[in-house]
């Protein structure tokens, strides 16, 4: 069977990530000419990103689905990679519809919206439906199916959540691999295809497809399943499954699915997290050949439409944040305002340190292997600092307090301040630099390393400490997320007057 490249004159080339940096379990829809594209969360607040393109390739922010306390509680308890797993999200009858489940707050929640900017609506939940990644699909008579992982599927009526009957199992996957989940069915020509992950989201990762003449099966394997994987490769992009199909107003199919960019030697840290990551579809014998999937894509046969390029710098001039800052489980505006002090982001401690569930932290995914940020931060009335955090276990911060700075490191049960330095009061530039390791010449190099400093009012960096980036991965950290990097404040209030991140050349594309 022949294995398609993707479509397009290969005048252009576009890069894999799509999306860059902890965005995993990607679902995607298309409404006319625009698509629109939603990730997991997990502890995160405000939940489930939610991106717009109008090409594939280039996307744009335009809100987050759970951005009010009604939509997304993340109790204190929730462990960091609970909260908010996979969505699906779906344009039917002139509405989007998006299903996700709350782990750690009653499981799945169904939200809708008119315009996916939102706002969208308080949660329909579904107290019938167990299990996670809750797919929604609506046949020809109106019926609405929900499949979930397993995988098992039970009639809803999604503007009320009840459940009809007791759930179905459908199809448990192939040879059997394990976590047979994220579920997406779609009727597509005469059948009903059903897409999975299986393998699990580590390296064995795969995406696999069945098909059946209604959607409740029964359902018949691909003989070419998994139709995705690239277990037991070297490839740069590991760890590939959990996938969503789309077709293109041409008619050309699409796959978006998640994967990672490991790096260093032996076993191969992520740092990013899981990514959103996108490949052509072809057609044979009614069943779907992914194609080319690589780091570097010949264009589609469309015109770009690269939206605007993010800037550098965040002033803080608007009402709010932007939508990319994140908060672990809550952010309350008292603690987290941008009109306290116009033009400066103004944090009030609550947790005492990046340890605690409820710590101050405003950050934004880190969404290149190499890159610098660096923020002014005014301590006057309290401490706080510049953090990369992969969960309250993993993180390095530099930490700035009543004329001293500090590097703290917290590595599972292990905390230890590894530099500090007088340095005069008043506000001051804090930076951070991320480089992905240039070659790997021994099988224990790590993926990247992290330097920690602050500016002098000349502007030279200095550097109080250099530290291996592996132990903010996922492989030493666990979890489903990737770094986040940003602001926070550990006692009393602080100011920060503008954040800059800024990708940097380096090694790896
Ligand atoms: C998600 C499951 C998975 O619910 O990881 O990669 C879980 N796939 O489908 C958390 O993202």
């Amino acid at each position: 069977m022949s294995v398609p490249s993707m479509p397009g004159t290969g005048d252009h080339t576009i890069k894999n990530p799509v999306l860059p940096g902890f965005h995993p379990d990607p679902s995607i829809c298309r409404a006319g000419g625009d698509y629109y594209l939603a990730c997991s969360s997990f502890e995160y607040f405000p939940g489930v990103p939610l991106f717009h393109s109008r090409d594939l390739v280039h996307w744009t922010q335009i809100g987050n689905v759970l951005e009010r306390p009604s939509q997304l509680r993340l109790p204190r308890d929730a462990p960091s990679s609970g909260g908010i797993y996979a969505p699906t999200l779906r344009h039917h009858d002139d509405r989007f519809w998006l299903i996700t489940t709350n782990v750690n707050d009653g499981g799945h929640l169904l939200v809708t919206a008119t315009d996916p900017a939102g706002p969208w609506s308080d949660p329909v939940r579904l107290p019938g439906v167990p299990g996670i990644d809750p797919d929604l699909a609506w046949d020809d008579e109106g019926n609405c199916w929900c499949t979930y992982a397993g995988v098992e599927q039970v009639r809803i009526d999604p503007r009320t959540g009840q459940s009809f009957g007791p759930p179905r199992r459908l199809w448990s996957g192939t040879n059997g691999a394990k976590a047979p989940e994220a579920p997406h069915l779609y009727r597509i020509g005469g059948y009903w295809y059903l897409l999975i992950a299986e393998g699990g989201t580590e390296r064995c990762h795969g995406v696999s497809i069945a098909r059946g003449r209604t959607p409740n099966g029964p359902f018949e394997p691909c003989p070419d399943n998994p139709i995705l994987t690239h277990r037991g490769t070297d490839h740069p992009i590991q760890n590939t499954g959990h996938a969503d199909l789309v077709q293109a107003p041409d008619g050309s199919w699409w796959m978006v699915l998640l994967g990672v960019r490991p790096g260093g030697g032996t076993p191969g840290w992520h740092v990013l997290g899981r990514e959103t990551f996108l490949a052509p579809v072809s057609w044979v014998d009614g069943w779907p050949v992914v194609g080319e999937l690589s780091l570097v894509l010949p264009a589609p046969p469309w015109p770009l439409r690269p939206g605007a390029v993010a800037p550098v710098r965040d002033d803080f001039d608007l009402g709010e944040p932007a939508p990319c800052w994140i908060s672990p489980r809550r952010r309350p505006a008292e603690h987290c305002t941008t009109n306290e002090r116009t033009g400066w982001l103004t944090l009030r401690a609550l947790g005492k340190s990046l340890d605690d569930p409820d710590v101050m932290f405003v950050g934004r995914r880190q969404q290149h292997l190499s890159c610098r940020v660096r923020t002014l931060i005014d301590p006057a009335e309290g401490s706080g600092g510049l953090a990369v955090r992969l969960d309250e276990q993993h993180h390095y911060a530099i930490e700035a307090a009543s004329g001293e700075v500090r590097v703290l490191v917290r590595i599972g049960p292990l905390h230890t301040v590894v530099a500090s330095r007088p340095v005069p009061d008043g506000p001051l530039i804090l930076g951070l630099h991320v480089a992905a390791v240039q070659a790997v010449n021994e099988a224990r190099t790590g993926p990247d390393t992290l330097s920690l400093g602050f500016e002098e009012p000349d502007g030279t960096f200095v550097e109080l400490a250099t530290l291996d980036g592996r132990y903010l991965s996922t492989e030493v950290a666990g979890g489903f997320t990737g770094r986040v990097m940003g602001m926070y404040a550990s006692a009393g209030t602080v100011h920060f007057d503008w954040f800059d991140y800024e990708p940097a050349p380096g090694p790896r594309p």
